[in-house]
């Protein structure tokens, strides 16, 4: 397997610590985010902390062009290097009936969270097949196994991943390119700030009262999926809070 791995959304939250423990065992990155100052802060602390080479794109994932130019522009040493690509740029964006959805919020949702991971994967693909193999780990959710009040539409889009993981294990098993589907319950990051649009007392409350997961468990998982022996592959992860039940039970003492 080619150690250089390309990790979508790596400025903040799972992406980031995904980012932190390959360069920690000595894999090379291609990180990408569009806050261009916090991927930069985050490949200069890589970089020297880890010694491994770590080169920056920054993108939207809903800019299909953008996507296409700022991949096909990687060196070719770089290229020929790449040897699983993490999919995991996405967000959720409010909550609540659908009767009241807003059009905006579920456009965002739907643009980054399935058409941008397929932008992604149309660009990255092509290095898969041509380095003889590799690994795409898609970070779904519980959300795509399970639907909940006010989740609609980004249940919708995580269904759309779980979808695609299927499908791409099937389209690709002949370019011996592995697919793995991650399904996390709830984990602290930045994901319900992005939520809740800034309302921080908000997006706390989600974790009162009992042990999220944190984005480093994520890490470990998609670590793990990726150092399995080459014969082994893991299809589908569901990894939850011990505390959480289902999308909708949370146990908080
Ligand atoms: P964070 O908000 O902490 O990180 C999200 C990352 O996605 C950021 O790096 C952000 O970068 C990037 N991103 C968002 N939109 C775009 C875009 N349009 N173009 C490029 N990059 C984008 O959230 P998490 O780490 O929690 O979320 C990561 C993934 O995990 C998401 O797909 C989310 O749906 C999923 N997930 C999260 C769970 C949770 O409870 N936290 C549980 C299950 C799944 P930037 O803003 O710099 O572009
Ligand atoms: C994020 C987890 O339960 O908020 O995908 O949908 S949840």
């Amino acid at each position: 397997m080619n150690k250089c791995i390309f990790i979508t959304g790596a400025t903040a939250g799972f992406g980031k610590a995904c980012s932190r423990l390959f360069a920690e065992n000595g894999w090379n990155l291609i990180i990408t985010g569009r806050r261009k100052e916090r991927l930069e802060k985050l490949a200069s602390e890589i970089k020297s902390e880890y010694g491994v080479d770590v080169h920056t794109l920054n993108f939207d994932v809903r800019n299909q062009e953008e996507v296409a130019r700022v991949v096909s522009e990687l060196p070719q040493k770089i290229k020929d290097e790449i040897g699983i690509l993490i999919n995991n740029a996405g967000l959720a964006v409010g909550k609540g009936p659908i009767d009241n959805g807003i059009i905006d919020d579920w456009n965002r949702m739907i643009d980054t969270n399935v058409k941008g991971l397929l932008y992604v994967s149309n660009a990255v693909i092509p290095f898969l097949k041509a380095n003889k193999g590799g690994h795409i780990i898609n970070i779904a959710s519980i959300a795509g196994k399970e639907v909940y009040p006010g989740g609609n539409v980004y249940c919708a889009s995580k269904h759309a991943v779980d979808a695609l993981s299927k499908a791409m294990r099937i389209d690709l098993v002949s370019h011996n390119i592995k697919v793995t589907n991650i399904a996390p319950g709830a984990a602290e990051t930045e994901f319900s700030v992005v939520r809740f649009k800034g309302d921080q007392s908000v997006a706390d409350s989600v974790y009162d009262g009992f042990d999220p997961l944190q984005a480093i468990d994520i890490a470990e998982t998609a670590y793990f999926a990726a150092t399995r022996p080459a014969h082994v592959n893991l299809n589908d992860i569901v990894i939850m809070p011990a505390a959480q039940a289902s999308s909708q039970v949370l146990y908080k003492g």
